[in-house]
């Protein structure tokens, strides 16, 4: 018996805790040589789904029809993609737009985050382009004025996109401003260090590893705590109406 059945993973209905005791791995369809902990999707009523992809030296990603985000936590990958081929190595990303045919293969063992999304089109842009890039090359700035949290937008500030994805670092004892609440939903991995994260009416102890999952509205607030940054990586979806994808 481990844990006399205790865990920090918790689902409700407006948030979830996945901690790393209670990962499931599963094959998804085209995998190789690389397993899936999924972390959320539509069952769990997110628009959107995130994985942590982990692959054997060799190990490749199945295709999607999908828009597909990856950040690379650790290892190196081979992403091959209108006939080039480009290294990622840890905290490099790519954005592949909807329909873009690539490959993804594992040139280590390596863990790879990965988030698909429907793309939401605007009459008024064209779809976003591919990007290639490392979270270093990206400026950071403080959020809210606050130095001790900053902020790295790793996709454009173009309306183009309908979703983003950002890293955010705080010194220990840095928190949010505020309580959050808005229609954006989160799907987060911590990447670095720990601290309080408040969700709903509860508050819990997080550390590197775990995610959490926030629908609309959750009310969110994150307090850093320990002798180290805490650092994680947030997606939201972004830039589109909120009538956008719920015709009735
Ligand atoms: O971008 C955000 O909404 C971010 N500040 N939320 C969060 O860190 N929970
Ligand atoms: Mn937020």
């Amino acid at each position: 018996m481990k844990n006399l059945g205790h865990t920090r993973s918790s689902q409700q209905p407006n948030h979830l805790l996945l901690t790393a005791d209670t990962f499931v791995r599963i094959a998804l369809p085209g995998m190789r040589k690389c397993s899936a902990i999924v972390h959320a999707g539509p069952a769990l009523g997110a628009g959107f789904t995130e994985y942590t992809a982990e692959c054997e030296a060799g190990g490749e990603l199945g295709p999607t029809s999908a828009q597909r985000f990856l950040f690379v936590i650790d290892g190196g990958l081979q992403l091959e993609v209108n006939g080039k081929s480009s290294e990622l190595t840890a905290r490099s990303y790519a954005y592949l737009s909807e329909g873009l045919q690539h490959r993804v293969k594992a040139t280590q063992v390596s863990r790879i985050v990965v988030v698909e999304k429907v793309y939401q089109s605007l009459s008024s842009n064209t779809p976003p382009q591919l990007i290639i890039s490392t979270e270093d090359a990206v400026v950071a700035h403080p959020l809210d004025g606050d130095p001790s949290l900053q902020v790295k937008c790793l996709l454009p500030d173009e309306m183009s996109f309908d979703f983003a994805v950002n890293t955010m670092v705080y010194q220990p004892g840095a928190s949010l401003s505020m309580v959050e609440m808005h229609v954006m939903e989160h799907g987060l991995i911590m990447l670095e260090g720990g601290g309080i994260y408040r969700l709903g009416d509860s508050w819990y102890p997080v550390t590197v590893g775990d995610f959490i999952w926030m629908g609309p509205w959750c009310p969110q607030w994150f307090g850093a705590i320990g002798k180290a940054p805490a650092k994680y990586l947030i997606y939201k979806n972004w830039n589109r109406h909120p009538l956008a994808g719920h015709a009735r």
